[in-house]
């Protein structure tokens, strides 16, 4: 069988790489390694750098804090008034335990997350512009503590973002922000 593609003529595997070329190739080379160079640096310095520090605890420890911090909380129709600025929250296959939550703009909270089973992504979008959103992972066995200031009132949708099995899609709660009193 002979093959459609045809060979190009002359022995090409051999010529020299034009000039151009060459000067591409070598710009490309150049600004990998500033940008392998800069992710370091960024990752030091940058802004959109996750933090909060990360305590480890076991998945019976994280569930005392919440029967604890649920208990201290007030309950209203539109979910959890949390008793000071702590809020904890844990992702379990597949909901998001402690949540709905009714918080104040302004106020700076401290966000406890944690999982009671697999890896969950933390994924929070304001209803009125869903393509702003900030994403955390939260991982079981670890306790990550989380400065949290809402600037704007309104609802917040809580989003698994990752795939954690086969209610996923489901993995969906609210934080509702209400007005600065
Ligand atoms: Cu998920």
């Amino acid at each position: 069988m002979t093959s459609p593609i045809k060979p190009p003529e002359g022995n090409w595997w051999d010529q020299t790489v034009n000039r151009r070329e060459s000067i591409w190739l070598g710009l490309g080379v150049v600004w990998s390694l500033v940008l392998f160079g800069w992710m370091s640096i960024w990752t030091r310095t940058g802004d959109q750098n996750p933090i909060g520090e990360t305590y480890q605890v076991s998945e019976s420890e994280f569930r005392e804090k919440m029967n604890a911090y649920e208990e201290a909380a007030e309950e209203t129709e539109q979910g959890l008034v949390p008793e000071g600025t702590d809020v904890y929250m844990a992702g379990i296959r597949f909901a998001w335990d402690g949540a709905p939550v009714v918080l104040e703009a302004g106020t700076q909270y401290d966000f406890h997350l944690s999982s009671y089973d697999v890896q969950h992504g933390f994924s929070l979008r304001p209803e009125a512009t869903l393509s702003k959103q900030i994403n955390l992972q939260v991982l079981p066995g670890y306790e990550w503590v989380v400065p949290m200031t809402f600037d704007e009132p309104g609802t917040y949708h809580i989003i698994c973002n990752e795939f954690c099995g086969e209610g996923h899609r489901s993995m969906h709660d609210t934080i509702i922000v209400t007005e600065e009193n």
